[in-house]
């Protein structure tokens, strides 16, 4: 019996003209954009939690989707295996190449930690099985940190070392896990490794305790000869009031500072752009500048709520940009596009879950257009080029050849007298970038 009868056939693609709402505009898997196709541009990815695992719980009401695969046997493990059914048919169905979870989503915890992994192997034994049969791979493994009560005063950063062991033993757990699998990459994104009150808090020593930590995931990562890309996920806060990892730029100088950075890439996501007061091009620019651009978490936050909402993306503007910067670094490597989103709570049916993934796919394929013919017109580079041309000749040379005083500069002036103000052009642009949207 099929967990989604509503969907018979891969969705297909029909083109702009189409009126079916299951079929892709935009997503043609198999079209050329430069010398790769859409698929290999856009590398999409299912999110295991929001998607299979989602209920439609929040805060203040009871769950609100009923799940054919959730009510599946009375046992836990028969659940997660309806469960990663599911997963696989909808995967297909939906033409995705990629999948990611947290070790929880994939398999129950179990009374023991040694009975906890035991159930994580026969998933992933599984999950392996289905890998093969269908050609589906995992983008990214990683572990859940932060639902476990024991987790509540942090994992890596908690101030009881006894956690910290539990923490670091899950993640190995989940390293191996992922290797198994032929994960190409393993994320850490620390939920609990934040501070509420600093009253309670040694900000230096947790700090430390989280570079120790992650140091020994690349000792054993090295020791495994796992290949996959280790990725860190900013977010400033929730849960956490301060969370170590805010943002890419506090993230880039954790890694400095402790000496990891060589071992590690940032996994990018929307949402977590906005609660940090940035823009996801912001976010994405300052990983891309320095080489460390490796996976998106593609979703989008409401700008007037202060939360997580983690919806599908659908704005073009957002998009077109986040391609543009992906296109110009050469693409994503071993990343792809994880859609850490879920439907609202009143979006109950199955098919809704199709709805949210083709409109978040359309949005990013109809982005990757825009940002390739903004990209082969050159224009938008052409600006560039000529907004810092000064610094290729004369003074603006030697201040980039490192060799410019500041008492050539004190020269400089006097010799040439005041500089002549310019315009910045932003409507311009703005105003080209909306006649490339169609
Ligand atoms: C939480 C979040 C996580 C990570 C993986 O905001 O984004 O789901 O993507 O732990
Ligand atoms: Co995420």
């Amino acid at each position: 019996m099929p967990f989604f009868p509503e969907v018979s056939e891969p969705i297909p693609f029909e083109g702009k003209a189409s009126k079916n709402p299951l079929a892709f505009k935009y997503y043609d898997s198999q079209r050329k954009i430069g010398s790769k196709t859409m698929s290999e541009h856009l590398r999409f990815s299912v999110a295991y939690w929001h998607t299979l695992m989602g209920n439609g719980q929040d805060m203040f009401g009871a769950p609100s989707f009923v799940r054919p695969w959730h009510i599946a046997g009375g046992d836990p493990m028969d659940r997660a295996k309806a469960t990663m059914d599911a997963a696989f048919e909808f995967f297909q169905k939906l033409g995705v190449k990629f999948y990611c979870f947290h070790d929880r989503d994939i398999a129950p915890e179990g009374a023991t930690f040694a009975q906890t992994c035991k159930n994580l192997e026969n998933m992933a034994l599984k999950a392996k099985e289905l890998q093969k049969s269908t050609g589906i791979k995992l983008l990214w493994g990683t572990a859940n940190l932060f639902s476990n009560p024991i987790y509540a005063h942090g994992a890596a950063t908690s101030p009881d070392a006894h956690v910290f062991a539990h923490a670091a033993a899950q993640v190995k757990h989940a390293i191996d896990i992922t290797h198994e699998l032929g994960g190409e990459n393993y994320v850490f994104w620390g939920g609990r490794e934040g501070y509420e009150t600093i009253l309670n808090t040694n900000f230096k020593h947790e700090q430390e305790q989280l570079a120790r930590f992650l140091h020994m995931a690349v000792d054993y990562k090295k020791k495994i000869g796992f290949k996959g890309q280790f990725l860190i996920e900013p977010k400033p806060k929730e849960p956490t009031k301060h969370q170590y990892d805010t943002d890419a730029a506090t993230t880039l100088a954790f890694l400095r500072e402790y000496d990891l950075i060589d071992h590690f890439k940032l996994n990018i996501e929307a949402n977590h752009a906005t609660l940090a007061g940035h823009t996801f091009e912001h976010e994405l620019v300052v990983a891309s500048a320095v080489g460390k651009l490796g996976s998106v978490d593609a979703n989008r936050g409401d700008l007037l709520l202060g939360w997580d909402t983690d919806q599908f993306p659908i704005d073009l503007y957002s998009t077109a940009l986040a391609m543009y910067i992906i296109l110009k670094q050469g693409g994503l490597g071993s990343g792809g596009l994880n859609f850490d989103a879920k439907v609202r709570r009143p979006s109950i049916e199955t098919v809704d879950l199709f709805y949210a993934h083709i409109g978040g796919m359309d949005a990013f394929a109809r982005g990757l257009i825009i940002a390739n013919n903004m990209l082969n017109d050159g224009i938008f580079d052409e600006f560039l080029e000529k907004r810092y041309s000064s610094y290729r000749s004369g003074f603006g040379e030697l201040i980039m050849e490192g060799k410019a005083t500041l008492e050539q500069a004190e020269q400089f002036i006097h010799e040439n007298g005041l500089p002549k103000p310019f315009s910045g052009r932003q409507e311009y642009l703005e105003k080209l970038l909306n006649d490339y949207i169609e």
